[in-house]
């Protein structure tokens, strides 16, 4: 059996070159990719993920360790089979019209792909069309926005509208976060959920989907 538990040990502590290291040691001994994601990696980011809520991690060490998942996702990516990935749930995510605040929503991506979501990332400053062509062009289940200022967050609105009028709201789960976005205002624009950090958010896609 390989050893998954000091490979979520090393997730959890942030060391990418371990992570690598046994990663490509475990593979090599034949082991399942899929197994590899769920036993190894994705349950040492779950602890982070649980001890970020918590306020017992913080920032600059969940990136560390997202980084750790990565370096073993990035061996482990090629392996995957069609039908794996066929399975998994599609996110496009981005930051509203006129916001380039980017961190939190960086932590909301390393967290749903922690949690096996094929994430498209579509980065900052996004004007609505630019976001709702990319839900149809990618299919995506799940649309996730991001607003760290008073003055962006009505773009969220915005966004959702224009879903509506090209007729594909029905057809993706919408979530929004950031610092001023509550649960009520998520509720007032329509919005399928909100998440207040980066954890919630991927229990929650998880819910949804
Ligand atoms: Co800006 N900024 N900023 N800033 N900045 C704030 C947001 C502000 C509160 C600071 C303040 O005045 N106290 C204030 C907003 C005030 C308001 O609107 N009420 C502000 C301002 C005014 C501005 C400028 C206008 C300043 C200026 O130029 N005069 C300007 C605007 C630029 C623009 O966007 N057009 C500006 C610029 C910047 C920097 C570029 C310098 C930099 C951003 C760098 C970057 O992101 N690459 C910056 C920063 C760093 C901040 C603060 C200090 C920190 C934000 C942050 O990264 N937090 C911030 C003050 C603060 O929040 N304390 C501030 C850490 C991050 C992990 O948390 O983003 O909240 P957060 O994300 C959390 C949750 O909110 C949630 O999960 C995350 C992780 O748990 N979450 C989601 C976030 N997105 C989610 C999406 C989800 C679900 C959950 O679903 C999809």
């Amino acid at each position: 059996m390989p050893d998954y538990e000091k490979m979520s040990e090393k997730v959890i502590a942030g060391d990418q070159e371990n992570v690598a290291e046994l990663t490509q040691e475990i593979v090599d001994e034949g082991a399942e990719p899929q197994e590899v994601i769920s036993e190894g990696l994705i349950a040492g980011m779950n602890v982070v993920g649980e001890r970020f809520k918590a306020g017992d991690m913080f920032v600059p060490e969940v990136l560390m360790s997202a980084k750790a998942m990565k370096a073993g996702m990035e061996i482990v990516n090629p392996l995957l089979t069609e039908g794996d990935r066929e399975e998994s749930t599609t996110v496009v995510l981005g930051t509203v019209e006129g916001d380039l605040h980017d961190i939190g929503k960086n932590l909301v991506g390393m967290m749903l792909e922690s949690g096996g979501m094929e994430v498209i990332d579509l980065g900052v400053d996004l004007p609505a069309d630019e976001i709702v062509d990319a839900v149809r062009e990618n299919n995506a289940d799940v649309l996730g926005m991001s607003a760290l200022l008073t003055t962006t967050m009505m773009e969220m609105q915005n966004v959702i509208e224009v879903l509506e009028e090209e007729g594909l709201k029905d057809d993706v789960d919408v979530l929004v976060g950031g610092a001023p976005v509550t649960k009520e205002f998520a509720d007032d624009i329509g919005a399928d959920g909100w998440a207040p950090d980066a954890a919630s958010a991927k229990d929650l896609v998880q819910e949804m989907v």
